[in-house]
């Protein structure tokens, strides 16, 4: 047993888990590491325009996303992320776009441990009541009840940090090791080609879901600081990238979240009924990049729904200057964004002691981009129509708290900032 003083910071834990995911990820999706390659090289030209919060920490930037089954797991998983210091922050209902699941982000929240590691992980939940064929929702109950995603010795690891408070070093290291088990890509199923394809037609996401041992990580995200610039090297390098940026359009003042991808790979995988020499298909495993922008408030969200879903009516323009033409609506100059208090702010010193407002970085996600982002990946059949109120209650009582509300939080990093001057770096 350790006693208090060797505790190490949770911000170390979630450095230690952020790396050694995205080493193993690395190994397992090699395109992956092309990625983080043409990403800091564009970022390191970048730099020296930079001047908004994030760059000391934009060259350890990732997240990554996962999909459980059952509320167990995803309580599981919450104990576990906990000891790595992230809560989980908002309520993405995702049937609404024609995907069975609903999600939160996995995340730091104080302004010091996002800018000590903003390491995040988008967490989706199967909405298993969606099934509409009631004897491949039992069989999908029982794969289920069947199935541990966490090792013994990662539950013993979890219980003795809520325990002593934390974990020591060695333990933090045991703990990292056992945990990234959980997130381990496995090329033999655990259903038979048959279940598998009763799965898939129900929809993709399910048979991702269902017909594995864990959770697998499915993409991991670096972030860039030049998303266009680095969506030409990706063509440029034949990397097959989707056919447009999701978010908002480049902008003087960028806001929320821009993100591209490269389709998933089509992946060689065995059923339990293959005969050696047989391989079977899986696709769900993709690349993706993002640059973030400010935070904006709740009016400024507002303002730019209201502008997206103009964007998304159909008419004889291409959806990208559908885009571009609504969101001209959206004020691109940072004083008239604070006056008119479409983003969150934070007050700021520079050398010379004068304060400075410098916009907020968006910490979290886009519902249409997440579900834009399923879709591409998983072609038009990952889009259903489900006839269904969201959950958030369910959700919360499967996770066994309530969500954090992200508007909250960047309100009191604005607050904070204007009540005295901070030296921490964003
Ligand atoms: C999660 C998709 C959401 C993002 O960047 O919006 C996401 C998933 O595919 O499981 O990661
Ligand atoms: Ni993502």
């Amino acid at each position: 047993m350790s006693s208090a003083e060797h505790l190490i910071d949770r911000n170390a834990i979630r450095a230690r888990f952020s790396t050694a995911l995205s080493d193993m990820y690395r190994r397992e999706v090699p395109l992956y590491g092309e990625l983080l390659d043409i990403v800091a090289s564009v970022n390191a030209q970048y730099g020296t325009k930079w001047d908004c919060g994030g760059k000391d920490r934009v060259h350890i930037e990732r997240h990554g996303a996962i999909r459980v089954g059952t509320g167990r797991e995803l309580a599981a998983l919450t104990r576990a992320f906990a000891v790595m210091g992230m809560s989980p922050v908002g309520y993405y209902d995702l049937s609404i776009a024609g995907v069975p699941v609903h999600s939160t982000a996995f995340r730091p929240v104080r302004e010091e441990d996002l800018a000590a590691n903003p390491f995040r992980v988008f967490c989706s939940l199967l909405r298993i009541e969606l099934i509409s064929d009631t004897g491949l929702r039992t069989e999908v109950e029982s794969i289920l009840a069947r199935r541990t995603i966490i090792s013994l010795e990662a539950l013993e690891l979890i219980a003795l940090a809520e325990q002593q408070g934390g974990l020591d070093t060695v333990q933090a290291d045991a703990f990292v090791t056992a945990l990234l088990e959980t997130f381990r890509w496995h090329a033999n199923a655990t259903v038979d080609a048959a279940t598998y394809a009763r799965l898939a037609t129900a929809h993709p996401l399910i048979a991702d879901i269902i017909a594995f041992r864990g959770p697998h990580i499915n993409h991991l995200t670096p972030r860039t600081l030049d998303i266009d610039a680095a969506q030409e090297e990706m063509l440029r390098r034949g990397i097959q990238a989707k056919a447009h940026i999701e978010g908002p359009p480049r902008r003087d003042v960028p806001i929320l979240l821009r993100q591209t991808s490269f389709r998933a790979l089509t992946e060689a995988v065995r059923f339990t009924d293959q005969p050696a020499d047989e391989v079977g298909s899986h696709t769900a495993r993709f690349g993706e990049i993002e640059q973030r922008g400010a935070a904006l408030t709740p009016k400024g969200r507002a303002l730019y729904d209201q502008l997206l879903a103009a964007a998304l009516a159909p008419d004889s323009m291409a959806y990208p200057e559908r885009l571009t033409a609504a969101m001209a609506a959206f004020p691109d100059n940072l004083d008239r964004m604070v006056e008119e208090e479409l983003i969150y702010v934070r007050q700021r010193q520079d050398e010379n002691g004068r304060s400075r407002l410098e916009p907020i970085t968006y910490e979290d996600f886009l519902p249409v981009s997440a579900a834009g982002i399923f879709q591409s990946n998983l072609g038009e059949q990952a889009r259903k129509t489900y006839d269904t109120a969201s959950s958030q209650t369910v959700f919360e009582a499967a996770l066994g708290r309530a969500v954090e509300d992200p508007f909250l939080l960047y309100e009191a990093i604005q607050s904070a900032s204007m009540r005295g001057p901070t030296d921490t770096p964003a």
